[in-house]
């Protein structure tokens, strides 16, 4: 019999539209759109998947560390999600390595998610489409499902109650626009005080701003959608900064608030305003997810310049840039033996 193991690579994704909030929290059904760049290799996640019947559990490594039951919970209840889909009733290894810090805010579950669901689809013959598959991603981590696919990607919202139409969809392959970087500043390394999902779920139960954040979030897609198939940099960047304060807004208008922001993002935020003042326009924009790690996309052209804005900010520890990656692949060399 063929062995069922597989290797899969994923790169985050970084929301300029951003995902918060569900209307089904249980299938990760979003309370609206989000749009995405993929990352290249800068970032990635690698993850081997084996399932077999000379295992008695499903044993979980991540970044050379045996994950506890609490931790493993979630990955096992993806691993039960493939298994349906690929109709097999057996345990799995998996071991999982990220080359940069988890739950700071750098989207590790998106890779994470995107990579496992991959390794799992392949190694059991699940034979389904990638916009298939970002449905199943999307129940691990809703931003996972962007990173099946490369360039820039849709999460469509959808309208059905079990999820079938709220999948992923790439807008534009990297090569529309190759020339656009994420610079990553650095705050903190440290892991978050608060899960997204725990705050998302805050944020749509008690912000009074959240309501009015959906009304005017189609609007918002729409402003992104183009500003990418036109490749205007200026309306990119000024639409990237307004959805991300948005996005902060409505999480410190939730009670009690939710603030991942840090004073060296504040002062991030300053820096890139002084920096378009003094350039006479938008050369870069700001985002900022659930934490206090600042995302400044700019254009290859002005990355020099930005990087060194960054590195001059008060308390910004490391500074890297990411362009735009062509999505996840499959690797032939597994990371560890059968
Ligand atoms: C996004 N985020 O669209 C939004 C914007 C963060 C802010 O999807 O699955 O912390 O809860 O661990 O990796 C949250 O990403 O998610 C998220 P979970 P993670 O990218």
């Amino acid at each position: 019999m063929k062995e069922r193991i597989a290797t899969a690579i994923a790169t985050p994704n970084i929301a300029f539209v951003k995902y918060w909030g569900n209307r089904d929290e249980r299938l990760i059904l979003p309370a609206g759109g989000s749009i995405s760049m993929t990352l290249d290799r800068t970032f990635t996640t690698t993850t081997t998947v084996w399932f077999s019947d000379s295992l008695s559990a499903d044993e979980i490594w991540l970044n050379g560390k045996k994950v506890g039951p609490q931790e493993a919970k979630r990955i096992v209840e993806h691993l039960d999600l493939m298994r349906r889909a690929g109709q097999c009733r057996l345990r799995a290894k998996v071991v999982s390595r990220n080359n940069f810090p988890t739950a700071a805010g750098l989207a590790s579950s998106a890779s994470g998610f995107a990579a496992l669901t991959l390794a799992c689809a392949k190694a059991l013959g699940v034979r389904r489409s990638m916009t298939e598959l970002s449905a199943l991603a999307r129940r691990g981590s809703g931003s996972a499902c962007r990173s099946l696919f490369g360039g820039f990607v849709e999460w469509v919202r959808g309208e059905r109650k079990d999820g079938s139409d709220s999948i992923a969809q790439q807008i534009a392959p990297a090569s529309h626009w190759p020339g656009l970087v994420d610079i990553v500043a650095i705050a903190s390394e440290g892991r978050k005080h608060i899960s997204s999902r725990d705050a998302m779920r805050r944020t749509v139960e008690t912000s009074r701003l959240f309501k009015q954040r959906m009304q005017m979030h189609p609007g918002m897609l729409k402003q992104v959608r183009n500003a990418i198939m036109q490749k205007n940099a200026e309306l990119l960047f000024d639409s990237i900064m307004r959805e991300s304060n948005s996005m902060h807004a409505v999480m410190k208008d939730s009670r009690p608030p939710i603030i991942y922001m840090s004073e060296v993002s504040r002062r991030i935020v300053d820096a890139v305003r002084a920096f378009n003042a003094d350039a006479g326009g938008m050369k870069c924009g700001y985002t900022f997810d659930a934490g206090p790690n600042a995302h400044v996309i700019t254009t290859r052209k002005n990355e020099a310049a930005v990087r060194r804005m960054l590195a001059r900010v008060k308390g910004v520890k490391r500074v890297v840039s990411a362009g735009v990656g062509k999505g996840p692949a499959y690797a032939a060399k597994h990371l560890f033996k059968i």
